[in-house]
């Protein structure tokens, strides 16, 4: 495909379908997930339709209820593309009088005669760890036009942002990074994967990895740092070899200790992707997506990712007060830790908007590794449910995607999602009989 990017015959005609669909439109309504990876896809298509001179009108959504999917109808646009989302609401897609097209790597219900829909789990590809909304994306944005490889470093914070980079990219997301290095898009550079000023402010503002004894806790990263002779003051950057070396070993150490898994202590030290245009990695623009979605700032987020400086700025304000909130709750994790089941753990996240991230942080750090973490938050009568697992549970059999679709219908909600992450909204009055059926499930799986 436009000689720099395999696939399957089968998924290269539907990319085509659906480039032949935007670029016979006037007018695209484009609609995205608030994530980093659905404003980082809505970000990529904005600078396509931009370069084409089409006309779109861009909006992030948190999901595609019956009712966001009504709203959509009424509006009455004839051609409508969903980013990182639309697989699993088939039917609500096709009940709209349009010309719609759905890049989503979500799982999803079935194949449709009246949308396009290209998705890797069509294609023997895994959406999970080799494409993602963004990927998706920038894949569409290059058939139309190659000149929309410049795209490609927005598309690979997305990558990151739904953590598909864990373990290695694969897949298309890896054939994009290897364009972008080829295209001088992207330098790699081998190192510790931390971001920061000071040594001591990286260290106790660090949520991902988070720290237990250190993150949140100024005094301790000191005293830990007085301990290996490190100056607290030294910036992250100019830290020198030999220190750099034996920080590096002491908070993997941390991470071993406190019962994190290989893959995520090895991600301590990593390829390093640079975004040179933006001065910025591929992980801080992924960071930044991710404070704008989760504070609100959706359009800020589309703003930055195609080059606006002063978006930038405000994003790093919004970041560091994210960062600060998200601290916070995990703290209050570490200290309470969570609730047992027999095959799962559960805790009460009140900020809906802040759950998925602790969720995930909380899993990967904090608790029980022989777990999938629930994290509940009640919002009007109703509970939203964010689950995370881990690749080594997925490959013991857990599927938290089936496990909560069957816990949520049961109890009269919906859920799906993904293996080893995936969420549901059910009603408040049936959470008990919710859990109990999914930690059910969960064990089944797994056993
Ligand atoms: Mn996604």
């Amino acid at each position: 495909m436009n000689g720099s990017i395999a696939l399957p015959a089968d998924f290269s005609d539907a990319v085509k379908h659906a480039a032949k669909i935007v670029d016979k439109a006037d007018n695209v309504r484009v609609i995205s997930h608030y994530d980093a990876d659905g404003l980082a896809a809505a970000s990529v298509m904005a600078g396509a339709l931009t370069r084409m001179g089409k006309q779109f009108h861009l909006s992030m959504v948190k999901g595609l209820e019956p009712e966001a999917v009504e709203r959509i109808a009424k509006e009455g646009n004839p051609n409508i593309l969903f980013l990182d989302m639309g697989s699993g609401q088939i039917d609500g897609l096709e009940s709209l009088d349009a010309k719609v097209v759905a890049l989503d790597h979500h799982k999803p219900i079935r194949k449709s005669k009246k949308v396009v829909q290209v998705n890797p789990h069509f294609h023997g590809m895994d959406g999970m760890t080799e494409a993602c909304g963004a990927s998706l994306s920038l894949l569409l944005s290059v058939v139309m036009d190659p000149a929309n490889w410049d795209l490609s470093p927005v598309a690979l914070a997305g990558v990151v942002g739904d953590r598909q980079h864990m373990g290695g990219m694969k897949g298309l997301n890896l054939q994009i990074l290897e364009q972008a290095v080829e295209r001088k898009h992207i330098t790699v550079q081998r190192g510790l994967n931390l971001t920061g000023t000071t040594v001591v402010d990286t260290i106790s503002n660090s949520v991902d990895p988070y720290f237990i004894g250190l993150s949140g806790r100024e005094e301790n990263v000191l005293a830990f740092l007085e301990s290996v002779k490190i100056n607290p003051k030294s910036p992250m950057g100019s830290l020198d070899e030999v220190y750099r070396r034996k920080l590096t070993s002491m908070l993997s150490l941390r991470l071993m200790g406190q019962g994190c898994r290989p893959e995520t202590v090895e991600e301590l030290v990593s390829d390093v992707h640079w975004i040179p245009s933006m001065e910025l990695s591929t992980s801080d623009l992924a960071d930044l997506l991710n404070a704008c979605g989760r504070m609100d700032h959706e359009g800020l987020g589309v703003a930055l990712s195609m080059g606006d400086k002063e978006a930038l700025s405000v994003a790093n304000g919004l970041r560091r007060q994210y960062t600060s909130k998200i601290l916070e709750r995990l703290l209050r994790i570490e200290e309470d830790g969570a609730e047992q089941m027999a095959n799962i753990q559960y805790f009460e996240a009140p900020d809906p908007s802040l759950a998925g991230a602790q969720c995930g942080l909380a899993m990967q750090y904090i608790l029980d590794q022989a777990k999938p973490t629930i994290a509940i938050s009640r919002v009007n009568g109703k509970v939203k449910v964010s689950t995370r697992g881990t690749k080594h549970l997925v490959s013991k059999g857990l599927d938290l995607s089936s496990g909560l679709k069957r816990a949520a219908e049961k109890v009269g909600g919906v859920g799906g999602g993904h293996s080893v992450a995936a969420g549901a909204t059910i009603p408040e009055a049936k959470l008990d009989e919710f859990l109990s059926i999914l930690d059910e499930t969960v064990g089944k799986q797994m056993g």
